[in-house]
């Protein structure tokens, strides 16, 4: 078929979307792009080709999207993130664009196996978490509600590692996804930016001009995002590091090609790997490095398209939104002023206009040991020139407050971006507040706590700046992708038509309201979810060798593994079952199946203990021929995208147990309830508002508030106290404590509950736990009533689209609006 293009005078051939033109296409792309004879083709290739003949259809689209933005001179938002944690592209392209039913029949005529063939992507790990993954449920809804945008990250060659589990312990192993490389990113040699470090500002009169020491070159890669419905598709471009001028032409002349070599090999470690998320890693010279490298090309990039499009570089603040996820992109803002004031030659206060109506910041957390903060040094050394401007915004600033005359000198030493009592520091949340329109915080009870206690100072400052934007996440790859069973039933009883998609339109899903008492609908869900169940049973035999009953209560928790989201309370509960059934095991217990995944930074050493403590009480406990599987413990190794996507749909009960004002939001807890789970969960994160949707007999609520937690704080936190009083609770600690599940070891976990320190505060909530899921046990075992709740949880997840989230962005934050139908020229 020949496709007029939306660029007069370039007509062009694409294939029409049936099984029999995909085949060929397929074909086609094995023989001319990957020289490679069908008949020899290992499932890998099969993938290559058919991901080759997947991205012909997402580039249309994403060309098209492009040319819209240009002829409509369309206002756009730049997402900048560390991390993006995309999962795998392939199915997700293949549903986005309509296509994967007729991908599957290409494969059956070409007598492959077409399931096995996607298993073959590799998960490209670029993120840690949830701030990652956040990034990429964004990056889905943006194209999906034909948002004109673009995302700018890493392109790191090591992504997050991989996690073996090997004598109970985690051994990291170095994940290189990219030597699997599909070609499905686009090159883009044309696209190269130089990135400076180190060197000297010199003065000429009151202008002054950076001379780097060091120069770095960042290339594009483009990975095309498909939003739903195969209309529109964006670009996430990523960064990679490349030795610039650094080659040295005078050690290669001499003979000492090494050397040369070297320079280069330590100019390419910026996107080498992926910071882990750990405090203890903070200060790492390398991770300023790459933080400024993304920066520095993205607005190069930015600045360079404004230009090419507005011609006036004082627009730019009509034409362009950019976005900092989290403090790490911050230097962004240093970054526009110098190109701004030393390049462009604007005034410092227009400059300063420009920027702060250009950049809004998310904060994704309130632990103070997680706030992002760098020497003076460091930055003075390896960015000296923006190190002078923020110590000039600082001063603008702080004069602007001294001029108000209302705050007193601890006041502004409290505001101001250099932190003077840790060896002074660049406080980079300051300077994100500071240089940005709207702070935003992920849930409620997080936004309303970011004003109360680390913003507070800024909250009396610039009252307006601060909103809530709570997380959202994509239901096309947390139903239509992870759950095929559920978006069959859901199709089924809410309709397809493209009025009321519930993949595009998730509030459409409160229909459902009308259906949980419906006893052919219970049980017909019933169905749904044991067929989820069945398959992670599989999954966990065919892995681990471990077999789980699909009949037992699945009780997951699946998050990185940090103290504050508290692994070691469900621990506890699991060794006070044991107890109970040891005692009573002729009692009508509940089987339950408690699933664990997760990985820890590989130098936390307390997070790294409890995933051997998690192994050391499954080897115990599942090996006790008196529990006869009322207890099964699975720790699934390598947690990612793309096993999240197996986990999720079968859990019954989902564990979101932080400390209550410890977790920003949670999102696996908007992921877990929109495929038919239950929370068990505390006060915290997006919690609070799951359970003002469902209400509260569809959600276990245990534990101290927010508010609770402080006074006990305030009075001094005794965990002794409930020890003492809680002879349930004794025992577990010191059965931990003193070796039950590690005789050949008994001290192993001395430290790990913390008797005398309990920073999470475990001790204080382990009673309300411990009561709180023997009311779910009894719940359970009455299948219709756990049926309505799970319904009810789906019912009322609409809220929680990450559409919704960006929607909220785009009217409160970025004041952009999508493009047209009549802006969007069609395919057909
Ligand atoms: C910082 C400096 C040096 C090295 C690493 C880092 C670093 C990297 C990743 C710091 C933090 C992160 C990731 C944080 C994160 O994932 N936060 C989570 O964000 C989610 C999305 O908003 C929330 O739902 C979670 O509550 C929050 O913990």
């Amino acid at each position: 078929m020949t496709q007029k293009s939306p660029i007069s005078g370039f007509d062009y051939v694409i294939p029409k979307p049936d099984a029999e033109t995909i085949r060929k296409s397929i074909v086609y792309k094995m023989i001319f792009i990957l020289g490679v004879d069908p008949k020899d083709a290992t499932e890998h290739q099969w993938l290559n080709a058919a991901m080759l003949a997947a991205r012909d259809l997402i580039a249309e689209d994403f060309l098209r999207t492009r040319r819209a933005h240009i002829d409509n001179s369309k206002r756009m938002v730049y997402y900048l993130s560390m991390e993006f944690l995309l999962g795998r592209a392939f199915v997700n392209a293949l549903i986005n664009e309509g296509v994967y039913a007729e991908f599957e029949k290409a494969f059956k005529a070409l007598g492959k196996e077409f399931a096995d063939v996607c298993e073959q992507e590799e998960d490209p790990g670029l993120g840690n978490g949830g701030l990652g993954r956040l990034a990429a449920c964004f990056l889905d809804s943006l194209a999906t509600l034909r948002i004109p945008a673009m995302g700018y990250g890493i392109r790191y060659q090591y992504g997050m590692f991989k996690q073996e589990i090997v004598d109970g312990q985690q051994v990291e192993k170095p994940d290189l996804w990219l030597d699997q490389d599909l070609s499905w990113q686009f090159a883009r040699p044309n696209k190269q930016y130089s990135v400076g470090f180190g060197g000297q500002v010199i003065n000429f009169g009151d202008r002054k001009e950076w001379t780097p020491g060091e120069e770095v070159s960042a290339w594009a890669y483009d990975e095309i995002i498909p939003g739903y419905g195969g209309e529109v598709a964006n670009p996430l471009r990523l960064w990679t590091a490349h030795a610039g001028n650094l080659f040295d032409l005078a050690d290669f002349n001499r003979g000492d090609y090494s050397s040369a070599v070297r320079a280069q090999n330590s100019d390419e470690n910026i996107s080498r790997v992926l910071y882990p998320n750990d405090s203890t890693d903070s200060g790492k010279e390398l991770r300023l490095k790459q933080e400024y490298f993304l920066v520095s090309a993205s607005v190069q990039d930015i600045v360079a398209r404004h230009k090419c499009r507005f011609s006036d570089i004082r627009t730019l603040a009509d034409e362009v939104a950019i976005h900092l996820n989290d403090t790490h992109p911050v230097l962004a803002i240093p970054e526009l002023m110098r190109i701004l004031i030393d390049e462009e030659g604007l005034a410092w206060t227009e400059a300063w206009n420009i920027c702060c109506k250009v950049f809004s910041y998310t904060n994704h957390t309130l632990m103070s040991e997680a706030l992002e903060t760098w020497p003076v040094d460091l930055m003075g050394r390896l960015l000296p020139r923006h190190l002078d401007i923020i110590f000039e915004i600082n001063a603008y600033f702080l004069n602007a407050l001294r001029a108000i005359g209302s705050f007193d000198d601890d006041f502004v030493s409290r505001v101001s971006i250099i932190d003077e009592t840790h060896g002074r520091r660049v406080r980079m949340g300051w300077l994100a507040v500071i240089g940005s329109h709207k702070v935003n915080g992920v849930a409620k009870i997080h936004s309303d706590l970011m004003v109360n206690t680390i913003f507070a100072d800024f909250a009396k400052v610039f009252p307006e700046r601060f909103t809530n934007v709570t997380n959202g996440v994509t239901p096309r790859r947390w139903i239509n992708i992870a759950n095929p069973p559920l978006t069959a039933f859901l199709d089924k009883h809410l309709g397809k038509g493209k009025k009321n998609d519930w993949r595009m339109h998730l509030d459409n899903l409160t229909k459902l309201n009308e259906l949980v008492d419906d006893a052919a609908v219970q049980t017909e869900f019933g169905e749904v979810k044991k067929a989820a169940k069945v398959r992670l049973a599989k999954y966990i035999e065919t892995e681990l060798g471990i077999s789980v009953n699909p009949d037992a209560l699945f009780d997951i928790q699946i998050k990185r593994i940090h103290e504050y989201k508290r692994q070691a309370l469900n621990v506890m509960h699991i060794v006070d079952r044991y107890n109970k059934i040891l005692e009573n095991p002729d009692a009508d217990w509940q089987p339950r199946v408690f699933i664990f995944a997760g990985k820890a930074a590989s130098a936390y050493y307390m997070a790294k203990k409890i995933i051997r403590l998690i192994n050391d009480v499954a080897k115990v406990i599942n090996n006790d021929e008196r529990i006869r599987d009322l207890i099964k413990v699975v720790f699934i190794p390598n947690y990612s995208v793309s096993l999240a996507q197996i986990i999720i749909p079968a859990a019954d009960l989902h564990e979101q147990i932080s400390l209550a004002g410890t977790e920003a939001s949670g999102t696996s807890n908007m992921k877990f309830a929109l495929n038919g789970a239950v929370c068990m969960g505390t006060l915290d994160g997006a919690n609070v508002e799951i359970l003002e949707k469902v209400g509260a007999e569809h959600c276990y609520i245990f534990g101290n508030t927010v508010e609770q937690v402080e006074a006990i704080r305030r009075k001094g936190y005794d965990p002794m106290s409930y020890i003492e009083k809680d002879s349930d609770l004794r025992r577990v600690v010191n059965q931990i404590s003193h070796g039950t599940f590690s005789p050949e070891e008994p001290n192993r976990y001395g430290d790990v509950l913390q008797p005398y320190g309990d920073f999470y505060q475990l001790m204080a909530d382990f009673r309300s736990y411990i009561d709180t899921q023997y009311k779910a046990d009894a719940h359970y075992r009455d299948a219709a009533a756990w049926r309505k709740s799970a319904l009810v949880n789906i019912a009322n997840m609409g809220f929680f689209s990450s559409d919704r989230s960006i929607a909220d962005y785009c009217r409160d934050i970025w004041y952009i609006k999508p493009l047209t139908a009549k802006e969007l020229p069609s395919s057909n």
